[in-house]
């Protein structure tokens, strides 16, 4: 993969859920040498600093937190991620997870311009295929991948013309699913792997099959990494943590074969708190994990018979 234009997008949204903290991610991100790490690695990097959300007015709701602030959030990463896809490939710096309402509707409106199909890769220990009719916790963090491929009853959100089709999404690292989830997504053609099915045919399997899909189609390919998917032992910067997830290793490998396969288009990292993070553990192994994604590797892969 040949030298790229990685144009680092700061969303220090936090209106995804109650507990505070992951408007520091960017920072984090930052302090981690994010930009350095990628340099390095020969590509050029623009950070066009932190995007602020639209204009709102916050009002009480018996149920959803901060649904004013969210909605005002979507509208204005969509419109980030929208310009920065057509300029390079963009790194969106969270932020809590409801950012990916905003980033992957920017990437869908940029694959209609462009006329390829859009694929989303979402490595997660959750779903966050909620509604905000479904959610029990209110939380609309939990509800991007719910809106993109167009669930009901997102009022006041941007309009979703064209959702993004159930076979161009795959899910990958899940132990944490709400019965409402996981019968709504039982019934899609939605892609998704457990943490079961990752410890019985590891986690190369699958995404390679899902990679040849997004490939065969010459898709575009949005990855949303969220720091849960990895296990809290090596990443304890996160407010929902959840034992049992990715190693290092497997992160790793994730991110080398995204790299290997050249497809991915835009990139967010989600979910990271900072104030929770033990000398700046979780943002550092975000930052390599990163890396991997552009192009770090230990050696070239060896051509060897055995
Ligand atoms: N499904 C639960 C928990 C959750 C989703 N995403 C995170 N937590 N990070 C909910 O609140 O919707
Ligand atoms: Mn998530
Ligand atoms: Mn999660």
């Amino acid at each position: 993969m040949s030298a790229q234009h990685c144009i680092l997008v700061g969303a220090p949204m936090d209106s995804g859920k109650t507990r505070k903290g992951c408007l520091m991610g960017p920072d984090a991100y930052r302090t981690a040498g994010l930009g350095d790490a990628l340099r390095n690695l020969g590509h050029t990097v623009e950070d066009r600093g932190n995007v602020a959300p639209a204009p709102f007015l916050p009002k009480d709701h018996p149920k959803l937190v901060a649904l004013e602030e969210t909605i005002a959030w979507t509208e204005s990463l969509a419109n980030a991620a929208e310009a920065a896809i057509g300029d390079g490939l963009p790194i969106f710096l969270g932020g809590d997870h409801a950012l990916s309402l905003g980033t992957v509707l920017g990437a869908m409106r940029h694959a209609e311009t462009v006329n390829r199909p859009l694929f989303v890769l979402w490595l997660d220990a959750h779903t966050d295929f909620h509604t905000p009719l479904t959610t029990d916790s209110g939380n609309l963090h939990g509800t991007p991948l719910g809106y993109v491929t167009g669930r009901p009853d997102f009022d006041g959100f941007p309009e979703i013309a064209q959702p993004l089709p159930q076979e161009n999404v795959a899910i990958m690292g899940l132990r944490s699913v709400d019965p409402a989830e996981r019968e709504a997504l039982q019934a899609t053609a939605i892609t998704h792997v457990d943490m079961r099915e990752i410890d019985e045919t590891g986690i190369a399997r699958p995404l390679a099959a899902f990679l040849e899909r997004v490939a065969a189609a010459n898709g575009l390919l949005h990855v949303s990494l969220d720091v849960d998917f990895l296990d809290p032992a090596i990443a304890p910067a996160v407010g929902t943590t959840v034992p049992g997830g990715a190693t290092v290793r497997e992160g790793h490998l994730v991110m080398e074969m995204l790299h290997d396969s050249g497809l991915m288009t835009s990139l967010d990292l989600v979910e990271l708190n900072p104030f929770l993070d033990e000398r700046g553990r979780t943002a550092s192994l975000m930052v390599d994990l990163a890396a991997s994604a552009l192009g770090r590797r230990v050696f070239d892969r060896p051509t060897r018979a055995y």
